[in-house]
């Protein structure tokens, strides 16, 4: 395939509900959608880098820019390439997983549809609907926090992932874990804490939680300091932010810093990658599930893809439009009473842009020619 013109397309989408993390206070989504033209098709993808550093050292206007000059250039000076090559040269380019995922993106959507594929079947998907899970940011008191639980409970999802900071951590989770006795349950602290709190967050033994993920830094050290926190509590850890790659998975494994991982597309640099990483962990009994980063339509449909495949074991963070926006820029992601999304099976992403509703949430265009790659 050989790119053509692409378009780098800023949107505005308001959160229905804040979703707080120890990253900060999230109101609304800015996020940046991809449309490259293709001597083959147009295909889609959208960058989950936040506006601001903090899941990671990524953030959207870096990502827009990387993208915009030197990511294209490396694939536009293939002539003729294919999504895994063009992954390839990417590859040259030293970081910048979320800018790469979402250009690899659209060049999958697009070199798909015209060989009449789903990324399902591409890569390897065996799984017809993808069981959700709900991801629930920290509330203003316990109680807020039982009543919106109460609430995921009742529509279906087949488990909740709380997120947890020092001084909301035991109280929040006892309290879900009484009202709730049976509910899948676990906690996500996204590098809230430090070796020091090992002892605190071995408190959370007492509520049977399916895992606690990414307690610990990402940074130098970190896969040591996970695999020593392992060693004292008896809740499963799951990596998040440490799992930058296959290669980081299988050392992760290797030194007992996980007994699960949580695998993004974005955060590996891309759906390639994501699946050589199912592969690594499948090859050590090491289950899997489908992370997110409240996406929209478009890239949820990947996810679901993705969540396909055989490994992923466990419920995604795959949520239906309605549990963050009030619309989307494909037709509403739904999900069943049981908790489940359908996998899509149309070719490429399986989902269609409405150009509309990308049209009227749109903050941004920039177009991005062969004369100035
Ligand atoms: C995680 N996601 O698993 C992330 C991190 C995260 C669904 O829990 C705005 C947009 C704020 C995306 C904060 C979920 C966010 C965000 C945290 C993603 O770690
Ligand atoms: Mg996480």
């Amino acid at each position: 395939m050989k790119l053509e013109r692409v378009e780098l397309r800023r949107i505005d989408l308001p959160l229905r509900t804040p979703f707080r993390t120890s990253l900060g206070l999230e109101l609304r989504r800015d996020i940046l959608l991809l449309r490259a033209e293709t001597a083959d098709g147009v295909g889609w993808g959208e960058c989950v880098a936040l506006p601001e550093p903090g899941y990671s050292e990524e953030y959207l206007d870096g990502a827009s820019a990387v993208i915009r000059r030197f990511l294209l250039p490396a694939v536009a000076a293939l002539g003729d390439f294919t999504p895994a090559t063009a992954a390839a040269a990417m590859a040259a380019v030293p970081g910048h997983p979320m800018a790469k995922a979402t250009v690899e993106m659209a060049l999958l959507d697009a070199w798909l549809r015209t060989r009449e594929t789903s990324l399902a079947d591409h890569l390897g998907g065996v799984r017809a609907s993808v069981d959700c899970g709900v991801s629930v940011g920290i509330a203003e008191s316990v109680g807020a926090l039982l009543a919106e639980v109460e609430g995921y409970v009742e529509q279906g999802y087949r488990r909740v992932k709380l997120k947890i900071e020092p001084g909301w951590d035991v109280e929040p989770v006892r309290a879900i874990r009484e009202r709730f006795p049976d509910v899948a349950l676990q906690a996500d602290a996204n590098a809230a804490y430090t070796p020091a709190d090992a002892r605190r967050l071995a408190e959370l033994d007492a509520f049977e939680l399916v895992m606690l993920e990414q307690p610990l830094g990402s940074g130098d050290g970190g896969l040591r300091d996970h695999a020593a926190l392992a060693r004292m509590v008896r809740t499963p850890i799951c990596l998040d932010e440490s799992i930058t790659s296959a290669r980081a998975a299988v050392e992760a494994i290797a030194l007992g810093a996980c007994s699960v991982v949580n695998i993004k597309a974005g955060r590996v640099g891309g759906y390639l990658e994501a699946r050589r990483i199912h592969d690594v962990c499948a090859a050590h009994s090491v289950p899997v599930w489908c992370g997110g980063m409240l996406e929209t339509g478009l890239g949820q449909a990947a996810n679901l893809a993705l969540a396909a495949l055989p490994g992923f074991t466990l419920p995604a963070d795959i949520a239906p439009t309605e549990r963050y926006f009030d619309g989307d820029v494909t037709e509403a992601v739904v999900m069943d009473a049981e908790g489940r999304i359908v996998v899509p099976t149309g070719a490429g992403l399986g989902v269609e842009v409405v150009d509309e509703a990308v049209e009227a949430v749109t903050t941004g265009v920039e177009v991005v020619v062969p004369e100035s790659w």
